[in-house]
């Protein structure tokens, strides 16, 4: 009886409060526009073909919705913009609601783009052709793109090498609801047929009823049907597996960021993030960018066609860039050119981050510090959460307890580690910082234009409108006079609760009628609030030499130029393990690969097997943290003891060895969007990989992982794709004492102890890894690296390296190294590439410090034949072989080419 009790305490704790967020049928706007799609089977919106005026990038018109007695004319526009991709935008002229929306702005929200955008705008691109063929606006672009648009019905074809790939509004699914005042809305004229009336003006949902909803109705909604491609991916943030599953019947994915607290998996409920970008590989690939800030459902389906979106926001304009690429990887180099790419991270937060809520006091986290050289572990950060400030007020420290964080810091730094500290943007009410933010009249108001109070970790709360340029100098101001203490530059920033999280809030945050700079509602802006705030903490810390470092928590499309995230407040269970993999490859194939989750979950106190399975798979998320609630008991890697310690040891040594592997993942992501993380997909051509979400790539490296995420598991099946290739096996970074290899279209079963992390190589890959336990990444620098290079049958093999200081901008002035490795049957040549255009310095010190001193080269078939290796340089080269293991000892300044020349013995065939 006793244990039953305990259960249920256990899980009535651990469980979302489903009752705090909205159902579709419990919002206005879903149930309005589900209920239209339900029930609309013609289109009520066509363009004038007089009103069309065109120019070399852009087709302007007007777009007319009607039914009977009524109407209504909208403003559309469709511009060519850079990376042969088309961006629609339809408005409305909001004139007559001049003076009606008291002190709400009554234009529909178009400054999404402002935020998203890498600078602010997309470059536009003029068309091949635009011209209106019969009852068709055809629009020629990019080498192979065409649109062709149905004026009467309003349906955009969109074609790329005559092929049709994607059908805008087949279903009719838009809609657009039109600026009216609340008492015309009550006569059957102001509604189309096919329209509900619920929740017009009004919001029934009991915990934001207080709502004044002073626009009135004026959401939108279209289809996008997917010609040819039944697997869609994207759209986070949601606790759910990486293809999304069809909502048909269901409810649909809700794209709204929220302080989602002890989240489900196999959910659709809103979280954190947001970015309205859906994915479709195949042999073309299509790429739909909804670009809207406002509360958003989407419904999948999938049908014998291919596969078909309904998005549906709440306000805001139409506003939509569709990508069409052969390959997938391009859909994210084109849209990449849109949003950015991710930041290239410094190579500190590559490495191991340790936090809980909380370490303590200086002692404390010095204890931490040093237990990790005691154990042999290198990590790189240390976290403070909340309670390192006085009551949480942000901006300062608990004194009693880290009496001078700058020496804190300093000690850090010796050993090349960094401390990061929350700030959130909430601000108590009644301290320094919240009464300047008032002063200076940048805070978010209330929807009568007063400063909003809500209740928050250090209780009454204020927050600052980062959306103000005046917020964003007020945040900067802060910043920097808490800085003002450090001489260190090893500090750095965590912005939490920034969907914002206001606690009595209606669905957990801020009202939407609380308004924002230019009078915009918050409904208008809510997912890019996140943006804003971590993108203002970005700038003020960006001093132009050492690159920041920010953990955000809510984020937009966009996120990814300024900030790492993590997906918040998960659970200790093997679900939410393996779906932290699926987020993993959710986020990078929408261009946001610095991604993790807190190791052992959030809650609760993991099992050391579960903590330690996590470990293994967290060095495959591009940011590794481990974090935990107050609640918990401690868990850093020396606590579980044993095996289990040694396991976690052996994990966190691995990742840090193959660092170089996953810094040149990243500079190849901030170039081209291609994720770092790769689900398979990206790398092989074969159908039967598309629901594969728990195996995935490292970077162009050819390591293919597949961790433990079972309970009791001690091996893995994993699939090897079809193709050309053979993997061979790799687990724990090592090939083992006789090489496994596995055939293409099987499966591999991989003995995996508790111990182990099931890895292979493609044959036909090189990559780089500094093998040399260190404490820190910063004391890594001048170690040498070793080369790995796992040739294919004819004995070839292609790999990539790129290095630079790893902290400073410099890069960006030509002061990096790019190595390119290339195998043959009778040479291996590693070619620099690319070095230092500007300032020969950089090459040349680390020509002075940093070598190759190892290459290993695998080969299926084995050595035999080999009877000398010799270098260019005529350096000795020793070579020992083992099997099918080639071990070179070299002593090769990195910033030089070379080439090795493999001789082999002529077997005669007699
Ligand atoms: O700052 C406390 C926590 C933090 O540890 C966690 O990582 C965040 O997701 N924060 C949320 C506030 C609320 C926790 C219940």
């Amino acid at each position: 009886m006793k244990l039953v009790v305990l259960a249920w305490f256990v899980l009535a704790v651990t469980a979302v409060k489903h009752e705090l967020f909205k159902t579709c049928a419990q919002s206005g706007f879903c149930t309005r526009q589900r209920h239209y799609a339900n029930h609309v089977s013609t289109s009520h919106y066509a363009i004038d073909p007089k009103s069309i005026s065109i120019s070399t990038d852009k087709v302007e018109a007007q777009l007319i919705k009607k039914w009977p007695g009524h109407s209504i004319a909208f403003p559309i526009s469709i511009h060519g913009i850079v990376g042969n991709q088309l961006r629609v935008i339809i408005d409305e002229d909001r004139s007559s609601a001049q003076g009606e929306t008291g002190l709400v702005n009554p234009r529909r929200y178009n400054e999404t783009g402002k935020w998203a955008f890498n600078g602010g705008q997309v470059e536009t691109q003029a068309f091949k052709s635009a011209k209106v063929q019969k009852n068709q606006l055809v629009i020629e672009y990019g080498e192979h793109s065409r649109a062709e648009i149905d004026l009467a019905q309003f349906v955009i074809n969109f074609f790329y090498d005559g092929e049709l790939e994607l059908s805008v509004n087949e279903n009719n699914y838009l809609n657009i609801e039109h600026w009216r005042e609340e008492d015309e809305a009550d006569e059957d004229g102001n509604l189309m047929a096919e329209e509900l009336d619920f929740d017009l003006f009004s919001d029934s949902f009991k915990d934001s009823a207080a709502d004044s909803v002073p626009v009135g109705p004026e959401s939108v909604a279209l289809d996008f049907q997917f010609k040819k491609h039944h697997h869609l991916y994207g759209i986070p943030e949601h606790s759910d597996q990486f293809r999304l599953p069809s909502t048909k019947g269901g409810e649909p994915f809700r794209l709204y960021n929220v302080d989602i607290f002890e989240y489900e998996t196999s959910s659709r409920l809103p979280m954190y993030g947001s970015i309205p970008f859906v994915i479709a590989p195949g042999s073309s690939s299509v790429g739909v960018f909804w670009v809207n800030a406002a509360d958003t459902w989407v419904d999948i389906d999938y049908n014998d066609e291919g596969s078909h979106t309904h998005f549906m926001s709440e306000n805001g304009v139409v506003d939509f860039i569709v990508t069409i690429e052969p390959k997938v990887a391009d859909v994210n180099r084109q849209y990449g050119k849109v949003v950015g790419n991710t930041m290239l991270p410094p190579l500190f937060s590559l490495g191991y981050h340790q936090c809980r809520w909380n370490y303590n006091d200086e002692a404390d986290v010095l204890d931490i510090n040093s237990k990790f050289d005691e154990h042999g572990i290198p990590y790189d950060t240390i976290w403070l959460d909340v309670e390192y400030a006085d009551r949480k007020h942000y901006f300062t420290w608990q004194e009693d307890k880290f009496p001078n964080p700058g020496r804190m810091a300093r000690k850090l730094d010796r050993i090349g580690r960094h401390l990061v500290v929350i700030i959130d943007p909430h601000l108590a009410t009644g301290y320094f910082a919240s009464e300047e933010l008032i002063d200076d009249g940048s805070e978010m108001k209330n929807s009568k234009g007063e400063t909003f109070k809500g209740h928050c970790w250090p209780g009454e709360s204020v927050w600052v409108d980062t959306l103000n340029p005046k917020g964003r100098a007020f945040w900067a101001f802060q910043y920097q006079r808490f800085l003002s203490n450090y001489t260190t530059k090893n500090v750095h920033f965590w912005n939490d609760m920034n969907e914002p999280s206001v606690f009595d809030g209606p669905e957990t945050t801020a009202p939407k009628d609380n308004l924002h700079f230019g009078n915009w509602e918050h409904r208008s802006i809510h997912n890019i609030y996140g943006l804003t705030l971590h993108e203002a903490t970005y700038s003020t810390i960006n001093d132009g030499d050492e690159r920041p470092f920010i953990l955000t928590r809510s984020y937009y499309a966009g996120s990814q130029r300024t900030a790492a995230m993590w997906f918040g407040d998960n659970l200790p269970t093997w679900e939410h393990l393996r779906t932290s993999v699926s987020m993993l490859l959710t986020h990078n194939v929408v261009n946001y690969p610095f991604v993790g989750v807190d190791i052992g979950g959030f809650f609760g106190d993991p099992s050391p097997e579960l903590l330690t399975r996590w470990f293994q798979t967290s060095i495959f998320y591009p940011f590794m943290r481990q974090h935990a609630h107050l609640d918990t008991r401690r868990r850093e890697p020396w606590v579980a003891g044993g095996v289990y310690t040694d396991a976690m040891r052996n994990a966190i040594r691995l990742r840090y060895s193959m660092l170089p592997i996953w810094y040149t993942a990243f500079h190849q992501s901030a170039l081209t969007g291609v994720p770092v993380v790769k689900p398979m997909f990206y790398e092989v051509n074969d159908d039967a990989v598309m629901e594969i979400e728990d195996q995935f790539f490292v970077g162009d490296s050819g390591i293919m992982a597949k961790p433990v995420m079972d309970a009791g598991a001690n091996k893995v099946k994993m699939y090897i794709p079809q193709g050309q290739h053979k993997y061979i096996d790799y687990t724990d970074g090592d090939f083992g004492s006789s090489v496994k290899v596995y055939q293409p279209g099987t499966t591999a079963t991989i003995g995996a102890p508790i111990t182990s992390i099931p890895m292979v190589v493609r044959q036909g890959s090189a990559f780089f890894r500094k093998r040399r336990y260190r404490r820190s990444t910063r004391l890594m620098a001048q170690d040498p690296y070793t080369l790995t290079i796992v040739v294919d049958d004819n004995g070839n093999a292609h790999g990539r390296l790129y290095i630079d200081d790893g902290h400073s901008f410099s890069y960006k002035q030509g002061e990096f190294l790019e190595l390119e490795v290339t195998a043959t049957a009778s040479a291996i040549t590693v070619d620099v590439v690319s070095q230092d255009s500007s300032d020969a310095n950089y090459s040349a010190q680390l020509a002075a410090m940093v070598e190759i001193d190892q290459i290993q080269v695998v080969s299926a078939s084995g050595f035999a034949d080999v009877s000398s290796v010799s270098a260019d340089s005529g350096a000795d080269t020793h070579y020992v072989i083992d099997g099918s293991v080639m071990t070179i000892t070299a002593h090769h300044p990195i910033s030089q080419s070379m080439t090795l020349t493999i001789s082999r013995d002529v077997v005669d065939e007699l």
